[in-house]
């Protein structure tokens, strides 16, 4: 047996050289995932990429103007071609593009998961080896947390102090009475982290926290968004609503005496001029609890009692990462904040603010006091970025101005596309906008070991090896096993690694020794192993040698023999611990935003309506809200041909939870095929009549490959929610992803159900 890591956990496997013969959970992990199961099963599925592959278009006619591009990207024939020609192709491609239009000109921002793996990582891969051409116009942020990393700094610190130094989840389950989650808890996605996981832990200290007493109230209109384990109360406000009833929890304890004065005074400011807002002193609207009901669905009495045991008990004010991937997604988010101040609790064991305890498994987890190895990228040469969900509107825009973050910026025209290690065709919001804006570059290029929708809207495709085709090492953030990942099998049919492929274009770009500094994959991997154990034998530090390591089932890193508790530094000593923001206290009001003067963020938090919600005139058209969340049944899009994941699909299609009454008011039976549509687009799914959603909710994950319709790509047949999702920034201060909600309408299909084409390999020319 031996181990390998995956984003979503770790197994042991045996294998027969080509395939996985055997696997199982890795025997440390006491709550593994059913997920492991999609890599056997995906390995030589036929949606695999087996060789290299050109565009017809492209081929025929070389790099394509905009009208080509239209017709033949995503619609034309793939050529199979050697890897010879490929690399002669592409090198000659790239070669002209920073020659004629710069560095400028080329998208390397290249977002995506990709694989668990340090050095193999796609996107420090592609990265590096841009670098060594000159370099390329990246992306900031992350499509999970593209809201939280902009606005966090201001309102109390850094989004990843609050990721990897979050109050320890042992120290909630012994010391919360009361943890109140916006956004929920779910086991879902506290199961996975960037890196992997080694010891899933997404369940038990919930258990843990019960048996003590502690109770979770889970605000989310998904029931089982917070497990049965933490046996919560369920509030279910309408959905993008939640500003509106954390503003009335607020004004009840400002109205009635229970705000910690002595805190909001000591370790923060803003205070007052919020106050004012809550009273309704600045626009004659006081934010009570019967103007939180009317928004949000949520009783008053409720909201009132809410506050009051909040004020009342040790609690934990948690928000999760989907909350900020909204409309407006910076209020939630900040009052939550604002909530955990007025407790006064932050930085008391068990009290103040989290942020995903929910949303990834590294949150609460002990910080390991070591780093990782890690493969230097290089410096890039161009200074120009896009906030990462800006994708569109950069191709669709060059030369437009935007604002981000307090600056005006300029989009770049944008000749090549080059990504490595993502599938935008899955993360993006408005498939159908994102279709027509990778019409313009002249060429895309993709590197995936599978034939996702990205790879067949590109023009140059390359097969790279999965994981267990390659021989690499790996920990998650936040997570204290460090595991070697040797190879399993040999890649699938022609498959290279991203390293192979990159050290043979800088070769032929001459450039080669600049990207691979004559190590072969197997060299670095020794040598960024024991450039790290010099690191920490300098530190005192000891861990075994390479082939000690390599050898082994993994190493346990060091952390801290006392588990964390967040802001505890801060509130000892403020003035001696300061915060990172600009008053280095956690500001209510943040003189910095209020000076940007952004309509849809001004100086502290606020209810705006989202353009789409339950109680806009466009539910009169639409009348369900749309939750598009993350699956459970795999990583975002990966391995969606795997048996797990192939395994919940509903007459082959993503399933759709409804609630019965709306299914019912709908004529709609569980197990139908539906048609779920907007003015955006529409896309089938497969019916689950269940009363875990409220009503008037529906719930579609993501992650379903897109499968356009030949004749309209704004219809997806297989079921993917980005079809319906508005490409919007949650504002113009962070521009973060705001797929998590839209209006919709749902109605039986009638017809023959189109074939999916997607699990199937492209047409081949
Ligand atoms: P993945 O499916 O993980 O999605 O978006 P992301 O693009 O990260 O894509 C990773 C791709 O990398 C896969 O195609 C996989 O096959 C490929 N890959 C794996 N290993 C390798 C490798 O070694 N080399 C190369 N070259 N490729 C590899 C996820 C994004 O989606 C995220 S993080 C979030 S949080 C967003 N969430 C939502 C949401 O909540 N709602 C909506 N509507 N939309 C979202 N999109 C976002």
């Amino acid at each position: 047996m031996t181990v390998h890591l995956t984003h979503w956990g770790t197994f042991e496997a045996v294998s027969d050289g080509e395939r996985l013969t055997e696997v199982r959970p890795w025997r440390g992990d006491p709550e593994p995932l059913p997920l492991i199961g999609n890599v056997a099963s995906a390995q030589h599925h036929p949606a695999r990429i087996a060789q290299p592959h050109v565009r017809k278009g492209w081929l025929d006619h070389g790099p394509g103007a905009p009208d080509r591009a239209a017709k033949g990207r995503g619609g034309e024939p793939f050529v199979p071609v050697t890897w010879d020609t490929a690399l002669d192709l592409l090198s000659g491609e790239l070669r002209r593009v920073y020659r004629d239009y710069g560095a400028e000109a080329v998208y390397g921002g290249s977002y995506g998961w990709a694989s668990a793996g340090r050095f193999h990582h796609a996107q420090s891969q592609v990265h590096r080896f841009l670098n060594c051409l000159g370099g390329y116009v990246r992306h900031v942020n992350s499509y999970s947390l593209g809201t939280s990393t902009v606005l966090l700094p201001y309102v109390i610190a850094d989004v990843n102090v609050l990721l990897t130094q979050a109050t320890a989840k042992s120290v909630v389950a012994g010391h919360s009475e009361l943890v109140v989650a916006f956004g929920g808890l779910s086991p879902k996605n506290a199961a996975v982290s960037p890196g992997g996981v080694s010891r899933h832990n997404a369940r038990g200290w919930m258990s843990a926290a019960r048996a003590r007493g502690c109770r979770f109230v889970s605000v989310s209109p998904i029931r089982d968004d917070t497990p049965a384990e933490a046996q919560a109360e369920w509030i279910a406000p309408r959905p993008g609503t939640d500003a509106a009833l954390m503003l009335a929890l607020a004004q009840v304890l400002d109205a009635d005496g229970l705000a910690d004065t002595g805190f909001l005074d000591r370790y923060t400011v803003g205070y007052p001029r919020f106050a004012r807002y809550l009273r309704g002193d600045a626009d004659g609207v006081v934010k009570d609890p019967p103007w939180a009901e009317a928004i949000t669905g949520v009783p008053a009495a409720r909201i009132r009692e809410l506050a009051h045991e909040m004020a009342a008990a040790r609690t934990l004010v948690t928000v999760s990462w989907s909350l900020q991937r909204a409309r407006h997604g910076e209020q939630p988010l900040w009052l939550g904040v604002v909530l955990a101040a007025m407790l006064g609790q932050i930085g008391l064991p068990g009290g103040g603010f989290g942020h995903g305890y929910g949303s990834a498994a590294l949150v609460g987890e002990p910080e390991p006091q070591v780093g990782l190895p890690r493969l230097p990228q290089g410096r890039n040469a161009v200074s120009t970025y896009i906030p990462v969900a800006r994708i569109a509107d950069m191709l669709l825009n060059p030369g437009a101005g935007y604002d981000y973050n307090g600056q005006r910026l300029t989009y770049p025209d944008i000749r090549l596309v080059y990504w490595c290690g993502g599938n935008p065709f899955h993360h993006h919001q408005d498939l159908a906008r994102l279709r027509e804006a990778f019409t313009r570059p002249q060429t895309v290029v993709v590197h995936d070991p599978f034939w996702t929708a990205t790879a067949r809207h590109a023009d140059i495709v390359l097969p790279v090896t999965m994981t267990i085709e390659r021989d690499d090492y790996g920990a998650g953030q936040n997570d204290r096993m460090f595991f070697p990942m040797r190879a399993l099998t040999r890649p699938h049919g022609e498959a290279r690694d991203d390293y192979t492929i990159f050290a043979d274009l800088a070769e032929r770009l001459g450039v080669g020794k600049d990207f691979t500094e004559g190590r072969t994959a197997m060299d670095w991997l020794r040598y960024l192993y024991e450039q790290w154990l010099g690191e920490l034998a300098e530190q005192g530090r000891a861990v075994p040698g390479f082939e000690e390591f390599w050898a082994s089932d993994g190493l346990e890193l060091p952390v801290a023999s006392e588990p964390q508790v967040a802001f505890a530094d801060f509130r000892a000593d403020p003035e001696g611990h300061p915060l990172t923001t600009p008053t280095g206290k956690i500001e209510i009001f943040s003189a910095t935003i209020d000076g940007y003067r952004y309509p849809d963020c001004p100086g502290h938090p606020v209810w705006r309506e989202p353009g789409e919600w339950l109680g806009s005139p466009a539910a009169e058209r639409f009348g369900l809200q749309l939750v598009a969340n993350q699956p459970r049944s795999r990583l975002h899009s990966q391995l969606d041909v795997g048996a797990h994941s192939q395994s919940v699909k509903i007459a082959g299609r993503e399933p759709v939870r409804m609630h019965p009454s709306d299914a019912q008011a709908r004529g709609l039976r569980d197990g139908d095929l539906v048609r779920i549509f907007n003015d955006r687009g529409a896309c089938l799914a497969g019916l689950s009549v269940d009363g875990a959603v409220r009503p008037g909710v529906i719930q579609l994950s993501t992650g379903a490959w897109y499968d356009p319709d030949p004749a309209d790509p704004r219809f997806c047949r297989h079921g993917n929610p980005n079809v319906l999702t508005a490409d919007l920034p949650s504002s113009s201060l962070s521009q973060g992803c705001t797929g998590q909600l839209a209006l919709v309408e749902v109605e039986a299909y009638r017809g023959t159900p189109p074939e999916l084409s997607v699990t199937r390999p492209p047409a081949t020319a």
